[in-house]
């Protein structure tokens, strides 16, 4: 392979689909990429890669991939599309965009992206460019994805973090500064399939083979909870009664922090006062686990020194998820493991440089205070939720789509959608969306491969480089890096690349500051005190330095706060168990329980229904989401859309392993191949999310089989959190099983 060349780059979207930032190796050949391997030299994967990821080369040069611009030609749905060059796709977006702007108002266009990949920056920076308020999510019910618990740590603690294993010190765990966690709490989180949130799973594995223990909060079995000392197996959706549950032990039998609950915490007392309406017998009937299970495990925890918590998607999909969020951080902070070494640590972006922004602070020191306020005056949500308000630049999904559905209080009249499949595994109630994103004058998707949303909607559709084939930049939260094109295939662009071409469109004087994306990349990275240059001529990353981007005990040392007095950044200087932000926002100040819209309590006669509660989506390392379901090498691993059955339940309905049957309730049914396991408890039943099958046909009606075997079709909502962000129904719903009967070939 002497003509073959060795690039580094760091991975992060396209292609593998993920929140990380792994190092990769790409060998080149006659400019095409023929392998991919994990860099040893880059200190956030030391080498390693994902399944997703070795497969890159069958994703790059997959025949289905869309490499061209396409203009829909037919009527929208019929699959009729031509190809067509950039300028002209970029004119009739110019054009079709500006006819919404001037007719309706630029909050008449919505901008949807997906999960955290390297969109929040482009997509933001073309809505603001745009000048419509209305950048979301859209279809995440009740934007229920990290946001609830960024939102939670922000206003209790004013940082956010994550459990300390090494990640922000360049020897990682050679470093002696570091100390291992005596017990990692793993709560709703499947850590080695999912490397969510920048945090790769494998580094709990890592810990794990030096000692450290594990209690899993969790209601299936799984490789993480097989190993655990103490595993939680509790109803899905009961998180906050049981955190709330851990922490009548840790306060009432004295196994808190003091001196840190002295010096550093605010409304100690109310916390306490609370948690007495959380008697351990109480939430053993919530939450399904034995008392004694959780004093063990709560007792546990606050005696082992230094302890983090490593949480999940499923707090925020619990019903008010900004308050389970709270419960849980209340947890870390009364036995005093913030930003301690191997407890959790406070995690600012790499040189303090944003490419994403989260928060509305964010936002504010991106595009000024004047532009953000006048749009958050109508953005969708605003008005009615303290946290669209106040912490995210996000339109409310749920409101979004029932307004696009009604038109009030005023019009959405378009769509762009850039990294997201609403309709293939994004969106609760995903009829609804289809529907209702029918109806818009004009859509447009951007992405690499046509999939359920893009054939149905789109009018244009642009596509998208992958990780091997962009420059970008990346701070989430260590090391700061920056991703390196290394090929071109056919005529795909960066979404950085497109919509910097779109914004000089819609914004031209804005634009003026930049003549390339490179010059605004240099400053965005202008906190670093690097150029895109400087930092790629370094190797392509860099660690943090000293200062408040590095661990630890930064609010000893007054390294949080602006004023640069020792504390934390809230109101009090202190973390805020009685949170004070909450307060004035119209929120309980306090931890609460709710109990999910549909249970076997909450809803006794839909139970008597659909007596099985369904949890969807638990990550698979096979898949992202509704991706990768063409990839050869993937897909052979996984090939049917399954449904984890436990025996007695399976004894219960009749139904043999392989069998193909119905999930159903009163929103539809869906088809699933069964899978009989002990996995999973016998009232809940587990399926992933995202299955579309690309082999069957695209155009309507059939939209690759996504009426049949999309989940999201009984997924109901809207999302039912005071906050605004939570509460989405995805690991909650209750079903039942149907036998489909005579299916001819598919009957097993
Ligand atoms: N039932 C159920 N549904 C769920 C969940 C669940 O647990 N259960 N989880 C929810 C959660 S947490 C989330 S975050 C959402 C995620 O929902 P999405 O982010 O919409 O998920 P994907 O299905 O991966 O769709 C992303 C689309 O973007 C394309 N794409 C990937 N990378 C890029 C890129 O770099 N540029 C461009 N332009 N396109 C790209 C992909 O090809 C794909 O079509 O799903 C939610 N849906
Ligand atoms: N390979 C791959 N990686 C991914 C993704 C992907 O699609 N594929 N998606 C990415 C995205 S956007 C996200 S948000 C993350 C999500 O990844 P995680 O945060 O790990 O979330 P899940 O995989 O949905 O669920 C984790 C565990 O929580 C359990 N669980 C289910 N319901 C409950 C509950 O009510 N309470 C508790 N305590 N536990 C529950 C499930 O059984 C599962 O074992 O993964 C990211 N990484
Ligand atoms: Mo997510």
């Amino acid at each position: 392979m002497s003509d073959t060349k060795l690039f580094k780059t760091v991975t992060w979207s396209a292609g593998p689909g993920c929140h990380g930032g792994c190092g990769q190796k790409l060998y080149v050949r006659d400019g095409k990429v023929v392998k991919v391997e994990g860099d040893e030299d880059n200190p956030f994967n030391q080498g390693r890669s994902c399944p997703r990821v070795l497969a890159m080369t069958q994703y790059m040069y997959h025949p289905d991939r869309i490499t061209q611009p396409l203009k829909r030609v037919g009527k929208r749905g019929e699959g009729k599309f031509e190809p067509i060059s950039w300028d002209e796709a970029f004119d009739i977006c110019e054009k079709k965009m500006k006819i919404i702007r001037g007719e309706y108002g630029a909050e008449a266009m919505i901008f949807a992206q997906g999960t955290g990949r390297d969109i929040g920056g482009p997509i933001s920076f073309l809505t603001y460019s745009y000048g419509s308020p209305n950048w979301a999510q859209l279809g995440l019910s009740g934007q229920s994805c990290y946001t609830p618990r960024l939102g939670a740590m922000k206003a209790v603690m004013g940082d956010f973090t994550v459990t300390d294993c090494s990640q922000f010190l360049e020897k990682r765990y050679e470093d002696p500064a570091w100390q291992r966690p005596e017990v990692i709490m793993v709560w709703g989180q499947d850590p080695a399939n999912g490397c969510p949130d920048a945090f790769m799973g494998h580094w709990v594995v890592d810990c794990m083979r030096m000692g450290t223990k594990i209690i899993s909060v969790d209601p299936r079995q799984t490789w993480m909870t097989t190993r655990a000392e103490h595993h939680l197996q509790l109803r899905p959706g009961t998180d906050a009664a049981l955190a709330l549950g851990m922490l009548n032990v840790i306060i009432n039998k004295d196994l808190y922090d003091a001196d840190f609950v002295r010096n550093w915490t605010h409304g100690f007392a109310k916390l306490r006062e609370r948690v007495q309406e959380y008697p351990l017998d109480k939430v053993a009937a919530i939450t399904g686990v034995p008392a004694e299970s959780i004093e063990a495990a709560a007792t546990f925890y606050a005696k082992s020194k230094p302890a983090a918590v490593h949480w999940g998607v499923p707090v925020d999909m619990s019903p008010e998820g900004t308050s389970v969020a709270h419960a849980i951080i209340c947890l870390w902070s009364v036995t005093g493991n913030i930003d301690v070494p191997g407890g959790n640590v406070i995690a600012r972006p790499s040189h303090g440089v944003s490419s994403y922004p989260y928060s509305t602070e964010e936002l504010v020191e991106l595009y000024g205070e004047e532009l953000v306020q006048k749009l958050t005056k109508k953005r969708i949500g605003a008005d009615v939720y303290p946290m669209v308000k106040n912490f995210r630049g996000w339109a409310q999904p749920d409101m979004a789509i029932d307004q696009i559905n009604s038109g009030k209080p005023y019009p959405i009249k378009g769509a762009w959608i850039q990294t997201a499949n609403i309709l293939g595994g994004q969106a609760a109630r995903a009829r609804l969306h289809y529907d209702a994103l029918k109806k818009l004058d004009f859509v447009v998707v951007v992405d690499l491969f046509h999939n359920p949303t893009s054939m149905a909607l789109a009018d244009i559709f642009l596509p998208a480089a992958t990780f091997a084939e962009k420059d970008s930049f990346r701070a989430w939260w260590a090391p700061l890096a920056v991703i390196k094109k290394r090929v071109q295939v056919g005529e795909c662009k960066s979404d950085w690349e497109i919509n910097f071409e779109m914004a000089k469109r819609f914004n031209p004087e804005g634009m003026q500051r930049w003549n390339s994306v490179e010059d605004l990349f240099n400053e965005r990275l202008a906190s670093s005190g690097m150029t895109f240059k400087e930092i790629q001529d370094k190797g392509g990353w860099v660690m943090p330095e000293e200062g408040p981007c590095k661990p630890y005990l930064r609010h000893e040392r007054g390294q949080l706060r602006k004023d640069g007095s020792p504390g934390f950044q809230t109101e009090s200087g202190k973390v805020e168990l009685y949170c004070t932000t909450y307060e004035s926002w119209g929120l309980d100040p306090l931890p609460h329980y709710v109990e999910p819209p549909q249970s076997p309590t909450a809803t006794p006669e839909l139970f008597a229904k659909y007596p099985l509660i369904m949890i969807t989506g638990a990550r698979s390392q096979l898949f992202f989401h509704s991706e990768h379901r063409g990839i050869p090498w993937l897909r052979e691993k996984e090939p049917d859309p399954l449904v984890q059955v436990h025996p007695d339940t399976a004894r219960k309905f009749n139904i043999y392993d392989g069998e193909w049957i119905h999930i159903k309730n009163d929103m539809g049914k869906v088809k699933r191949k069964v899978k009989i396991t002990r996995k999973v408890h016998p009232e809940n039943i587990q399926t992933l999310h995202g299955w579309w099958l690309p082999e069957l046909k695209g155009p309507e009606p059939d939209l690759f089989g996504v009426w049949d075997y999309q989940i999201n079709q009984l997924i109901p909502g809207p999302q039912c959190s005071t906050s605004g962000f939570g509460g989405g129904q995805y690991k909650t719903t209750l079903v039942t099983l149907e036998k489909i009967g005579n299916m001819g070939e598919n009957n097993g």
